[in-house]
């Protein structure tokens, strides 16, 4: 009997030392995630409060039972009052007592209902800033609308990313801090789904529609999370890493985004006529981070559902046909279309597929070419 006694009491610390340790090791803590938005604060003091509110129930109810137990156990001689549902308060506490309860959740439910309203509506008659996102077969694309940018999000593979593989990006979010965001969500696939814990939301990016979802940001940092919808083979290869920054910090990051579209886009139309090491090098490099989550760094795909282009007839025959699927890419499939890469790009990258891999075909795709074709 008191061996079980030291026992539960022995697991009751260790339990409440587990709950102490959400501070330092916010990861691994028992806690939600610290907001970084308002709503999601609102959404983190409920929380707390019905954590506050139990754990006080808690106490008082098992107060009374041990209290009971202890003083009135038979050993002492007590006996049981035959008569207490008689009295004024054995009659009435069947009824106070759950009204209390009632109370307490409806407390809590008027709150939460309050602020679920908050989290789905966005603010009307104010300025905020637009970020479409776009969930893709496995990456992320955030189009900053009021700035004309466009970002594209991949998972770092496991040799490059320490302890971050599934954690971290080439390419973050980069959000302003003190701002009002209007996420508008969308697919060019199949369903993924928007969720950063921190900042309060989780939303479904379906093909077709665009929903908004939004989120006021007051605090800087790094905010994780990942796609939270099946969307196939690489579901897992989709984090999301959100950063915000100081305005100031996020004014200096569009001017260098700026330019350096400026200057893709200056090299990409320049009439020039590139060699074929040229391309190669910047193709490898293309296919890599845009192809090879589907037809493999080796060429050889994943058959039956992504074909290999070492030896594939398209990428060894016509260069018209080969250009056509990479443009307008192929309905029904996962091929998307790749056209909103610039004219340079595409011919990299379709120079490296008819060349690298022993496909030889010893062809060199130009700009030039892609532009005609388009
Ligand atoms: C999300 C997966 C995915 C990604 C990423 C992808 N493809 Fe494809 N690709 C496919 C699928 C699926 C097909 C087969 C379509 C079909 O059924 O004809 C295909 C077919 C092709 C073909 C025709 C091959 C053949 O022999 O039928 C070429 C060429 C091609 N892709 C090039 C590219 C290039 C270039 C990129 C990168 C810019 C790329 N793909 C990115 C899924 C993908
Ligand atoms: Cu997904």
């Amino acid at each position: 009997m008191c061996s079980r006694f030291k026992e539960t009491m022995g697991f009751a610390l260790a339990s409440s030392g587990l709950l102490g340790a959400t501070g330092s090791q916010a990861e691994y803590g028992l806690n939600f995630v610290e907001p970084a938005a308002g709503v999601a604060q609102e959404i983190y003091d409920i929380h707390m409060m019905t954590m506050q509110v139990s754990t006080v129930l808690l106490l008082i109810v098992f107060g009374i039972v041990f209290y009971s137990l202890y003083y009135h156990r038979k050993s002492k001689g007590f006996e049981p009052d035959q008569n207490f549902h008689k009295s004024w308060f054995g009659n009435w506490s069947w009824v106070i007592v759950p009204v209390m309860v009632l109370g307490v959740d409806l407390t809590i439910a008027s709150k939460a209902d309050a602020v679920l309203k908050k989290v789905w509506v966005v603010p009307e008659g104010e300025k905020l800033m637009d970020v479409k996102v776009t969930g893709h077969q496995w990456w992320w694309e955030f189009d900053y609308l009021d700035h004309n940018i466009k970002v594209e999000s991949r998972y770092i593979p496991q040799e490059k990313s320490e302890d971050l593989y599934l954690r971290e990006v080439d390419n973050r979010l980069l959000l302003p801090n003190n701002t009002k965001v209007r996420f508008l969500h969308t697919s060019a696939d199949v369903l993924h789904a928007f969720w950063v814990p921190a900042l309060g939301f989780k939303k479904d990016a379906i093909p077709g529609y665009v929903t908004e979802t939004w989120a006021d940001l007051d605090r800087e940092g790094v905010f994780r999370g990942q796609c939270a919808e099946i969307c196939g083979t690489w579901h897992s290869r989709m984090p999301i890493v959100v950063e915000v920054v100081s305005q100031d910090k996020f004014d200096n990051w569009l001017e260098e985004q700026n330019q350096i579209k400026v200057a893709a886009l200056a090299e990409a139309s320049a009439g020039k006529t590139w060699s074929k090491d040229e391309l190669m090098a910047k193709g490898e490099e293309l296919y890599n981070t845009k192809c090879a989550a589907c037809h493999q760094v080796s060429g050889l795909g994943l058959p039956p559902a992504f074909p290999a282009l070492k030896a594939s007839p398209i990428a060894l025959g016509p260069v018209a046909a080969h250009l056509d699927i990479v443009l307008n890419g192929k309905e029904g499939t996962a091929m998307q279309a790749w056209g909103t890469m610039n004219d340079l790009e595409i011919a990299a990258i379709m120079t490296y597929e008819r060349n690298a891999w022993d496909n030889n075909t010893g062809d060199v795709v130009q700009p030039a070419d892609v532009k005609q074709a388009r």
